[in-house]
């Protein structure tokens, strides 16, 4: 890089750290972390002021038709495809300002300094600031990667509610999308070359092992289903405990023994029941409804597949016990995915450029990039979070492994934009 571009990329750096303070005023909580939900209010205000930041970086940007922002450095040879960097502008509730925020801003601000010292790149370089990744607020993740990539339609967003009843279609109107304008069949972009996408590691390997730059390997697999067991809502004063059918008791022995069973089947599987509603519940009324998430994730699809198969199973053996129903609604089956080598090989180069210590590990959370490894050559960079800490207002990022993320990223951008 020449000296003057050095000056000018530490100033790029700390705006970038800046820009990521910013976004995190976004949906910030009075108790400290960030609620971003698809399609509220600090949502909208988020993604419209990412546009203009966009444009002041000097990219061609605007919304697609179901809320993601692109930002476009148009390059000048037309026949090769685009390089897409970015992330998810959704958070979990009461999240933290780095998940997803961090890997739109670095690139957005890695474009906006390879424009200024380098001109009009060979390759179309865009970043992107998808809508939505979490499923935080509808039973459904990937809803913005997974439009772009032709895997998430509107077809079924009309019947999935969030937990006030709006629908996801009632929620898109609201923010002012014109839903008719989102065809029925998923808009695939078939002008996509290579997706690259920098994230928090949110895990505590690269801390343990004092590394700045993880190079993703391959990303978890992932079922998310949701799990509702009906029996009979009674008089706790008079119903005898032997004749009860007690919701809440069974999906209890439900979830001790999904515990159980993961650490009996050991890693890399981990199962987590993160939400539990008795619906109607009351101090002095035997549950009769109760409605549970699992989340279940391993490398290896066809053992995901298994457990979930052996742990229904056992969930029924419960039910017939206690004489409950249970129904299952499966909201996300995710493979797992390998990234991409030769990118991968080119951001451990960068690092090495750098003098960055990195390493290549496994991705334990879902990240955007799942989508886009089977349709093109994907990879991610990952920065170390601070004591593995994530979905949490504790979650922390060194500013200097932030920089070095940035750096990594603009080193592999130019080389497909510029090269
Ligand atoms: O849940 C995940 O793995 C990601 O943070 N969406
Ligand atoms: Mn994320
Ligand atoms: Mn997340
Ligand atoms: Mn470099």
């Amino acid at each position: 890089m020449t000296p003057n571009s050095l000056d000018l990329l530490s100033l790029y750096a700390e705006q970038m750290l800046e820009v990521l303070e910013w976004l995190s005023s976004y949906g910030a909580d009075p108790e400290g972390g960030v609620t971003r939900l698809l399609y509220t209010e600090p949502w909208l205000q988020a993604q419209q002021a990412l546009t203009q930041k966009m444009r002041e970086m000097g990219l061609e940007a605007g919304f697609d038709a179901v809320g993601n922002v692109f930002g476009k450095l148009q390059g000048n040879n037309l026949a090769l495809k685009s390089v897409l960097t970015g992330s998810h502008v959704d958070t979990v509730k009461n999240g933290g300002k780095y998940d997803g925020a961090y890997g739109i801003v670095a690139s957005m601000m890695a474009l906006g300094y390879l424009k200024a010292a380098y001109g009009t790149p060979k390759r179309t370089l865009e970043v992107v600031s998808f809508c939505e990744e979490e499923g935080s607020r509808f039973p459904l993740a990937y809803w913005g990667s997974g439009h772009v990539t032709g895997v998430r339609s509107l077809a079924g967003a009309s019947e999935i509610a969030d937990l006030e009843g709006v629908t996801m279609l009632e929620a898109m109107q609201q923010a002012g999308f014109d839903t008719a304008s989102v065809s029925e069949h998923p808009a695939k972009r078939e002008d996509i070359g290579a997706y690259i996408e920098i994230h928090i590691e949110q895990g505590s390997v690269l801390e343990y092992k004092q590394k700045q730059i993880g190079i993703v390997t391959a990303i978890v697999g992932q079922i998310r289903l949701t799990v509702n067991v009906t029996g009979t809502s009674n008089h706790a004063g008079t119903t005898p405990m032997t004749m009860r059918k007690d919701a809440l008791a069974g999906a209890a022995e439900m979830l001790a023994l999904t515990e159980r069973m993961a650490l009996e089947e050991g890693e890399p599987l981990v199962a987590t029941v993160g939400r539990l509603e008795v619906k109607r519940g009351t101090s002095n009324v035997v549950p009769g409804e109760v409605e549970f998430t699992l989340d279940i994730r391993h490398t290896d699809e066809w053992k995901m597949d298994a457990f979930r198969a052996r742990l229904l199973a056992e969930f029924e053996v419960i039910a017939m016990r206690r004489d409950l129903h249970i129904d299952t609604t499966l909201n996300l089956h995710a493979s797992p995915v390998a990234m991409h080598e030769g990118i991968s090989a080119e951001i451990e180069a960068a690092c090495d450029a750098h003098g960055f210590e990195s390493m290549r590990l496994p991705s334990g959370a879902g990240h955007d990039a799942q989508l886009f490894g089977p349709i093109c050559p994907t990879a991610m960079i990952f920065v170390p979070s601070r004591a593995g800490i994530s979905h949490s207002p504790d979650e922390f990022t060194e500013p200097a492994d932030l920089v070095a993320g940035f750096q990594t990223l603009i080193h592999v951008l130019y080389q497909y934009g510029y090269g």
